[in-house]
């Protein structure tokens, strides 16, 4: 499918050092790999109700981690996808009345167009469900054929068509910790199973349907059912795919085994990314990412900001409003990407009044000050991606080290300042 646009990225003079992150199985700030290609499965959007702040933070929470990547002289390589066919997205249509297609469609445009506008870097592969369904057939054939996957029973015995994986069957006897570990039910979340089961029923797991092996199964496929849309499913019969076999079967195709990192926020964490590392896990023996990391969530009112309980601010109204896109993304950077946060008019201000100070302060860098912010904003992101210490640290700059009058600026450290702003942070001044 295509993509959107990416803004050019300035090359700055030097690297990065190496770099820290968060990492969710580890439950502790770990250093990455500093040498070789990078990879990076992000999970993209359901397509309805996009793009809200929410999304916003996360994708520009990852592309700071590709601008940080990118600025170390590493290769890159971003694979996204957008779950163009599930549950949420069917009952979205049948509930305005719109082709389920339509609704996809346009809703992929405009998050293509609000990410463009935030300047987040574009994936190189961006994938459908739709189009990956071809790949993801052979896969859940295999699973069946060696008796990872099964096909649940109906009251009368016989299969009812739908296959889910079996939980049991995929997890590994002896839970060992380690980067190249077979993967066990709770490697990746952490979570014990009572503490999945409710989670699971929250997030689209069906953990009371009849004639499952074990409550936290996950369905790999549906089968078709009158009125929803199928495909070709060869041995499987005619239907649809189940969420996580989805970004499994994406991931492996288009990224190496293990790729560096699997992202989104930490409302995926559990079953999504659990349930995805034990696909991949039975599919390839290998392990699918490296490393875990998920945003914290963003909320607005109090509660957090989703689409079932409609409580959204979009990208694309903001920006209707006359919002300068680089104002949001401000906004977004002044929280740390591990810290829950809530949307405000105050703080879209406060980034609002940031911004003009910082395009104020940019033509009167004074002389050498470019260099030395261009380190600090590298020490800030290389520790576990701190915007916030980034923001800041622009802050002092814009006070401390600029010239009272444009004509006696540093045209270079200008440059640099702005070169730096636009690589490191995506802000365009
Ligand atoms: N299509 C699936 C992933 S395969 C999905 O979760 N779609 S989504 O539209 O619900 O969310 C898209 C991305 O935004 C996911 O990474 C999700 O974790 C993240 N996200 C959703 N709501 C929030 C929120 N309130 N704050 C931060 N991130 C959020
Ligand atoms: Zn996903």
């Amino acid at each position: 499918m295509k993509t959107w646009k990416s803004h050019a990225l300035p090359q700055l003079p030097g690297t990065m050092g190496a770099l820290a992150l968060h990492e969710t199985t580890a439950q502790k700030v770990v250093a990455l790999p500093d040498t070789g290609p990078a990879s990076m499965y992000v999970c993209g959007i359901t397509p309805y109700d996009a793009t809200h702040m929410g999304h916003a933070a996360t994708y520009v929470a990852f592309d700071l981690l590709n601008r940080a990547w990118r600025d170390a002289d590493r290769t890159v390589s971003y694979v996204q996808n957008v779950t163009d066919i599930d549950d949420p997205l069917l009952e979205r249509a049948t509930r305005d009345g719109v082709d389920w297609r339509e609704l996809a469609a346009s809703q992929t445009a405009l998050f293509h167009a609000d990410m463009e506008a935030l300047n987040v870097l574009a994936p190189d592969h961006y994938i459908g469900a739709v189009e990956a369904i071809e790949w993801i057939v052979p896969d859940i054939e295999k699973l069946l054929a060696e008796g990872i996957a099964y096909p649940v029973m109906g009251s009368d015995g016989a299969p009812d068509g739908d296959i889910y994986f079996s939980v049991e069957a995929a997890s590994a006897a002896e839970k060992v910790a380690g980067p190249l570990a077979p993967w066990w039910l709770g490697q990746v979340s952490g979570m014990s199973q009572e503490g999945m089961l409710p989670v699971f029923a929250e997030r689209g797991g069906d953990p009371a349907r009849p004639g499952k092996r074990h409550p936290l199964d996950a369905l790999l496929w549906r089968v078709a059912r009158d009125g929803e849309p199928s495909w070709d499913g060869a041995s499987l019969g005619a239907g649809r795919p189940g969420w996580h076999i989805e970004c499994t079967v994406i991931a492996q195709r288009f990224l190496p085994a293990p790729f560096t990192v699997q992202g989104g926020g930490s409302d995926l964490v559990f079953p999504h990314h659990e349930m995805g590392a034990g696909h991949a896990y039975a599919l390839s023996h290998t392990p699918m990412a490296s490393h875990y990391v998920h945003t914290a969530m963003v909320g607005l009112d109090g509660e957090k900001m989703s689409k079932s309980l409609g409580n959204l601010v979009l990208v694309s109204k903001l920006r209707a409003d006359g919002v300068d896109p680089a104002a949001i993304r401000l906004t977004i950077l002044a929280n740390h990407y591990r810290s829950d946060w809530f949307w405000t008019q105050e703080q879209l201000e406060s980034a609002q009044d940031r911004l003009e100070r910082w395009r104020k302060a940019a033509p009167r860098a004074a002389k050498g000050s470019g260099k030395v912010l261009l380190a600090e904003l590298r020490a800030a992101l290389s520790a576990d991606l701190d915007a916030p210490r980034a923001l800041a640290a622009v802050d002092e700059w814009a006070r401390t080290s600029t010239v009272s009058d444009a004509s006696s600026a540093s045209e270079r450290d200008t440059a640099l300042v702005s070169d730096a702003l636009e690589a490191l942070l995506g802000i365009e001044l």
